[in-house]
């Protein structure tokens, strides 16, 4: 029998629903003993970074999946959107969206090139190829879109504008490992593109990422640069960083990738079971993803109609962090509000309309292996509860 929460929730109350916080971002951990195996070898081995054995079959392995030439593993996704940006020559401006990790900003900030942030489409939540003519400037250099939530960007219309006004086109692709467009898979476009390993992403190598190209030279160039720029053993050509990934990091990357089809299955019957929850809910508006290309369903997001509940998005956040459902307002604030951007171009938000009004909705909830049938149904049962007491709970929340 299903449970009933009326007057049960911890905000009247009651106990936590859920005894132990369920996280978003809990990580996917593999084949234990298998990873075990590979640190123990590693050990053995006594390499243990600098292009060893791991993190050469991880960028074999990843380029064959993906079906690019190249594939350069890195420690983590922000340097790798760092290497990307100086190896394509990014200089003065760049466009990008706001509505992302402040990541994708930071890592162009870092090499003193300015982001200029151009709204996005509110039904994809990506970059809105329409708005960047008008950002384009005598110093824009490039356009770094961001594949939000694995769902691509419009890549034809990127490529479209970039090509025409000569600019740069870099993909932040942290979120869209195993994704597809138009039946290409995401890390084949523009000059280069960026994955994220990090623990929280769906394919973790505890830290790191990749960048992909099919242009030799860029390969080559950012290969360089990941290690200090050295090209031979006595010899420095670029101004590079230390940005390998460790031995134990890809061991864990050759491990997450033999259970990845598992995860993106459990993920996929999470995205149903949420799809459920949320279909004769009109106060809530599930990201749904294109069933015709592949995904990797790691990010269950929700935008909230606060004039329907009359509850807010940041209301049900605290609601359900009292439940210990520790949801994430992904993202917020935009990066444009956060330092030293909101400094910089104090009245941005005027031209961001569209991510003022998402970043005020959106919500993302648990999924992953962490994340049972059960823990949804849960979930459901919250939000139903919140839904039908809405009057009361606001006024609790408002203190009336
Ligand atoms: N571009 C985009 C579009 C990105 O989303 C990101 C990263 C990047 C670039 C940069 O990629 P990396 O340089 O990180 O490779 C988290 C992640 O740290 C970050 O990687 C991710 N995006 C971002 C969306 O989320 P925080 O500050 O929210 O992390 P934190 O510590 O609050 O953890 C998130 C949740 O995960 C918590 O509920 C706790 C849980 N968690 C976390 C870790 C690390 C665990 O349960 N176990 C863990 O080991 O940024």
């Amino acid at each position: 029998m299903k449970k009933s929460y009326t007057k049960d929730l911890a905000l009247f109350g009651g106990p936590p629903v859920f005894a132990e916080s369920l996280h978003v971002g809990r990580p996917n951990i593999g084949n234990r003993q298998r990873l075990l195996d590979r640190i123990n070898d590693m050990l053995d081995r006594r390499w243990l970074t600098n292009n060893g054995p791991y993190v050469h079959e991880l960028e074999q392995r990843l380029a064959e999946f993906i079906g690019v030439k190249h594939c350069i593993a890195v420690c983590n996704a922000t340097i790798g959107l760092e290497l990307a940006t100086r190896a394509v020559g990014m200089k003065g401006e760049v466009i990008i969206p706001s509505f992302t990790f402040i990541a994708t900003a930071h890592a162009l900030q870092w090499q003193e090139v300015t982001p200029v942030f151009c709204d996005i489409d509110p039904a994809t939540h990506n970059i809105d190829p329409q708005r960047i003519e008008d950002m384009i400037t005598p110093r824009t250099t490039g356009i770094v879109g961001v594949h939000v939530w694995g769902r691509p960007c419009d890549i034809e219309a990127l490529t479209e504008v970039a090509n025409k006004h000569n600019l740069c086109l870099i993909f932040d692709a942290a979120h869209a490992l195993a994704c597809s467009y138009k039946g290409k898979m995401i890390g084949n476009f523009g000059d280069a593109e960026v994955f994220s390993f990090h623990a929280t992403k769906f394919f973790n190598t505890f830290e790191g990422g990749a960048i992909t190209t099919n242009d030799d030279d860029l390969a080559e160039k950012i290969r360089l640069m990941t290690n200090f720029g050295f090209a031979g053993r006595d010899t420095v050509i670029y101004i590079g960083t230390n940005g390998k990934m460790s031995e134990a990091s890809a061991a864990m990357g050759l491990t997450s990738l033999e259970s990845l089809d598992k995860v993106v299955g459990v993920n996929y019957r999470n995205y149903q079971a949420y799809h459920e929850v949320f279909a004769d809910m009109l106060e809530f508006k599930m990201v749904v993803y294109d069933e015709t290309e592949k995904c990797n369903y790691q990010y269950i997001i929700v935008e909230v109609d606060e004039t329907i509940t009359g509850i807010s998005r940041d209301q049900l956040v605290k609601i359900f962090h009292a439940e210990n459902v520790l949801a994430r307002r992904y993202f917020y604030p935009g990066c444009h509000e956060m330092e030293p951007y909101c400094s910089y171009f104090p009245h941005a938000r005027l031209l961001l309309p569209e991510t003022e009004r998402l970043t005020k909705k959106v919500i993302s909830l648990p999924t992953g292996t962490a994340v049972g049938l059960d823990d949804i149904d849960k979930i459901n049962h919250i939000i139903r509860f919140v839904v039908e007491h809405s009057e009361e709970i606001n006024a609790r929340l408002t203190g009336e």
